[in-house]
């Protein structure tokens, strides 16, 4: 069935416990305080697909403690990102606002976020938040807002990171996501206890290049993992360039590093024969098959799932640390623990790795959050919800009034298990990165509960697609010729100039330059 109805969809809220009633009873049982504490973990490329929780067919990783967030609070099913890459998400999730607004259109050293802008952070702290900030950063300025930070240089390394504390470069041993978890409870334990807290645990993991700890290589017992359906997907379906001259393939992209066959400089002695025990035999075994072809997409496949799922595990038990903290020290009850990632990740669909793309397994990202006396636990949202709605939740859960220029909207309505009738029913995207790194055409378009139109529109063509979740969950297929859809197509494109309209999006012509390609590196000084 076509038509509008299909573009408004029916998301909902799903109350644990079976009665719509008993949210509101839970509330009144235990007042929440007027300023509970923030604890925000949010990792860096996590997968909806890597999180049991989330149910994805190929069952790849049991996450028991992630997944506690969950039971014990809301699991949102369909939270989408605005501009799925590091930087401009990050940049997002600060201000409330998209790209074109907050000014990071792209992960660029040259060109790092202006932190003079508002964010919540600030906001939290001139409302009396203690405020810290512990891991990744990745916006190239300094961290503004916070009491205490302490991030991870650019991407930074997995193990023995140099970090800088409060603009101090300081240097670390062992491993990221463990030096991050303890330095977090490290702050927890010495923070001013006369004050509410904000603590964002920011990891690195799992980022490429996947470098898990190293009592996690070998945690799957070397486990063959399900492929997904789409692992040798041929582009085809009236599906245009932009899909085939991608570069981000586990068969043309995926380097020596990536599959681990050369090892991170990194290590440590000691820490580099644990790696070599592990990885070694395994990659002289995989040197004499010489493999061809898909069979070699196969193996690259499976050693970047243990890969990734390590360094998931290692995000797991991080979680588990922190959670099982808040209850010995008693702030359990009185703590919000937000769980997000700045956005989603191919795990081997249309034979990908990386992000970037509007489709789903890039768009949507993990979101759970725990808030005792508030959230239902056990409940499930599935309205469309986004990392751009985290500021101005995060500031109504504090009692602190947005400012109007956010570009969100407060989840804490859903949370409360209240649906708002003028909820979101669409949601506007756009990818700006290129041609570096992965050579993703600049896209826009706009998405609803069960379609997609997508415009790519730079440099080389013009081009747009339509895809149907309904009838193609795998997004395989482009409708916009379909005569069948061409109302569904009209009514898409009025709702996505709507949409660019209401979120001041400036056109293409308008966009600066750099919002696009590398920044030309300066000519060397003659000597
Ligand atoms: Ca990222």
């Amino acid at each position: 069935m076509l038509g509008l109805v299909g573009i408004l969809g029916i998301g909902s809220v799903v109350l644990g416990g079976g009665q719509a009633g008993r949210a509101a009873e839970s509330r009144t049982e235990k007042p929440p305080s007027a300023r509970p504490n923030i604890l925000f973990i949010f990792a860096d490329d996590h997968a909806w697909q890597a999180i049991s929780c989330y149910g994805e067919k190929r069952r790849l990783i049991q996450t028991p403690q992630i997944d506690r967030l969950a039971a014990e609070g809301m699991k949102f099913t369909r939270c989408l990102v605005p501009y799925s890459i590091c930087g401009p998400s990050r940049a997002t999730v600060l201000t409330g606002k998209y790209s074109h607004l907050n000014g990071v259109y792209r992960n660029d050293p040259a060109r790092p976020f202006d932190g003079s802008q508002t964010t919540f952070p600030k906001l939290l702290q001139q409302a009396g938040y203690q405020t810290a900030l512990v891991g990744k950063w990745h916006l190239e300025s300094d961290p503004t807002g916070f009491d205490y930070w302490e991030i991870l240089p650019g991407q930074g390394v997995y193990y023995n990171p140099p970090m800088i504390r409060n603009g101090q470069r300081v240097r670390h041993e062992g491993y990221v996501t463990d030096i991050i978890t303890d330095l977090c409870i490290q702050w927890l334990k010495n923070r001013d206890r006369s004050k509410p807290f904000l603590l964002m645990c920011h990891h690195k993991a799992p980022h490429r290049r996947w470098e898990p700890a190293l009592r996690h290589l070998g945690w799957d017992g070397d486990r063959v993992y399900p492929e997904p359906e789409t692992l040798f997907d041929d582009y085809g379906n009236g599906r245009g360039l932009a899909w085939r001259d991608q570069d981000m393939s586990l068969e043309k992209t995926f380097d020596p590093y990536d599959a681990k066959l050369i090892p991170p400089s990194d290590l440590n002695p000691e820490q580099r024969t644990i790696w070599d025990a592990y990885y070694e035999p395994r990659n002289a075994k995989f040197r004499s098959a010489n493999l061809q072809g898909k069979d070699l997409v196969r193996w690259r496949y499976q050693r970047y799932m243990h890969d990734y799922l390590g360094c998931i595990k290692g995000i797991d038990e991080s979680v588990g640390r922190l959670l099982r903290f808040l209850d010995e020290e008693g702030l359990a009850e009185n703590t919000v623990v937000v769980y997000s990632s700045d956005q989603g990740f191919f795990l081997g669909e249309h034979g990908w790795f990386d992000k970037r793309w509007i489709l789903e397994p890039s768009l949507r990202t993990p979101l759970l959050v725990r808030w005792p006396g508030v959230v239902r636990p056990g409940s499930e949202c599935s309205k469309i919800v986004s990392v751009l709605d985290l500021a101005q939740t995060f500031l109504e859960t504090a009692g602190v009034p947005a400012p109007p220029d956010m570009q969100g909207r407060s989840l804490v309505p859903l949370l409360r298990g209240e649906v708002p009738a003028d909820w979101r029913t669409s949601f506007y995207y756009h990818y700006y990165e290129y041609p570096q790194p992965h050579r993703v055409r600049p896209h826009e378009g706009v998405v609803t509960e069960r379609y997609k139109l997508v415009h790519y529109y730079k440099p080389d063509l013009d081009e747009w697609e339509l895809y149907d979740l309904q009838a193609d969950p795998e997004e395989t297929k482009n409708f916009i010729h379909d005569p069948a859809y061409a109302k569904i197509v009209e009514e898409l494109k009025a709702e996505l100039r709507r949409l660019q309209e209401q979120l001041k999006v400036p056109p293409p012509d308008q966009t600066p330059p750099y919002a696009y390609g590398p920044v030309p590196k300066p000519k060397a000084k003659k000597q």
